[in-house]
């Protein structure tokens, strides 16, 4: 077997390193997974600092032609990197208006929602921030409900919703959609009146890209 071309850094449950494995998955690309352990504060050593001196993965080497390149961090930017480099299935429409409401709504959830429920926030309200257990679940519930419930809201009155978030192929906003699902399933947080979503993520969970992807099989998840 060839070496795969690029090497992720990654963690069995996370959010972000979920989406880069659902559209590799898509594309039909592999990487070789480098084990990142988020529950031993990995992300914050000094050698992890050198890859993403922000301390979250995922990131992504470019193994191509033996000529490593620097590793590329974030999971939007690496999914359009991908796309750019590889196609087919396209994860952004062709249209402009598509192209924008795709990635409106791909940002709700990766930039506006999935950040306030990442390690890092949860070490800072916890240890300098005065939250207990039941605090941080609130918190944790809020902000998933507020980010799908806006995200519900767009989906189920506008136009452009089809099978999927836009029209009837997967997008980027499918990828972040599920991307959350799967880490408030972990947490056993549930969100009322999202059925659009509820819809739209069944349809994802069929698809062999999403299901290979899905955090309990990864490396390192704990036995079900
Ligand atoms: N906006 C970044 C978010 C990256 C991120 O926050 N990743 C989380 C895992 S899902 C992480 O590494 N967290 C470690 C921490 O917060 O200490 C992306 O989309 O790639």
């Amino acid at each position: 077997m060839t070496d795969p071309r690029f090497e992720l850094f990654a963690f069995w449950r996370t959010s972000a390193t979920y989406r880069v494995r659902v559209a590799l998955n898509l594309k039909g690309l592999a990487a070789r997974e480098r084990l990142i352990n988020l529950d031993a504060g990995e992300q914050r050593g000094e050698a992890f600092l050198r890859v993403n001196p922000l301390g979250a993965i995922p990131a992504l080497v470019d193994l191509a032609e033996g000529q490593p390149h620097l590793p590329l961090t974030q999971s939007l930017a690496i999914l359009e990197f991908l796309d750019d480099i590889h196609a087919a299935p396209p994860l952004l429409p062709a249209d402009p208006h598509g192209r924008a409401r795709v990635r409106s709504l791909a940002a709700m959830l990766a930039a506006d929602t999935h950040p306030l429920i990442t390690a890092r926030i949860k070490g800072y309200l916890t240890t300098k921030g005065g939250f207990d257990d039941a605090a941080w679940r609130a918190w944790q519930s809020h902000w998933f409900t507020t980010g799908l419930q806006a995200f519900e809201q767009r989906l189920a009155t506008e136009p452009a919703t089809g099978a999927y978030c836009h029209g009837d192929a997967i997008t980027t906003a499918d990828i972040c959609l599920a991307s959350i699902i799967v880490v408030m399933r972990i947490f056993k947080i549930d969100v009322p009146d999202i059925p659009t979503i509820e819809r739209i993520f069944a349809l994802c969970e069929t698809h062999e890209a999403f299901a290979r992807a899905e955090p309990g099989r990864q490396v390192g998840a704990p036995a079900a």
